[in-house]
């Protein structure tokens, strides 16, 4: 069954014009992307969507780093969508991800990790109404064929 993920492509990925590298490793591999946007994260989105880290030593850091600058946030759909996307992106810190992934191949440490990926279907559910509308998710089915093939 077709699952929907949420991928947050971070300020820093924006900044080293990352984000057609990592898009279409995410479009080779065959996931859709079936919502996209560039915005900034706001200190009350920022806190609503990192709430589970709020009081550890790590999240005024965090706060800063991800309000940095514009990031890229997108629904990726596919069969399995949720664990292909974080097996692509690697560990969370950097240093221990596997080359080949994303964090192992593009980034350094896990305060500068690059992206961020949906780590269940449950998660992906409350993400993704965070950063889209419904009517910002565009099902690929519902895309008109015929008008393209002309
Ligand atoms: P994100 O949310 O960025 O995809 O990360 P993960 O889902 O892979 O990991 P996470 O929630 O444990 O961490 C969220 C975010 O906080 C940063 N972080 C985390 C950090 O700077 N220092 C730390 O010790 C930890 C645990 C990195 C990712």
């Amino acid at each position: 069954m077709a699952e929907r993920t949420f991928v947050l492509l971070k300020p820093d990925a924006v900044q080293r014009a990352l984000v057609g590298e990592i898009l279409g490793r995410f479009e080779r591999r065959g996931l859709k992307v079936v919502a996209m946007k560039m915005l900034r994260v706001t200190r009350s989105l920022g806190e609503t969507y990192y709430a589970e880290h709020k009081g550890k030593a790590f999240f005024d850091p965090l706060m800063s780093y991800i309000a940095a600058g514009p990031v890229v946030a997108m629904v990726l759909e596919g069969e399995g969508a949720v664990a292909i996307v974080r097996k692509m992106m690697g560990k969370t810190n950097s240093a221990e991800a596997e080359p080949g992934t994303i964090r192992g191949d593009l980034a350094l440490t896990i305060g500068r990790n690059i992206i961020h990926g949906s780590d269940s279907l449950e998660s992906a559910k409350r993400e993704i109404p965070l950063f889209f509308k419904p009517d910002e998710i565009h099902a690929y089915a519902r895309v008109d064929e015929a008008w393209l093939r002309e």
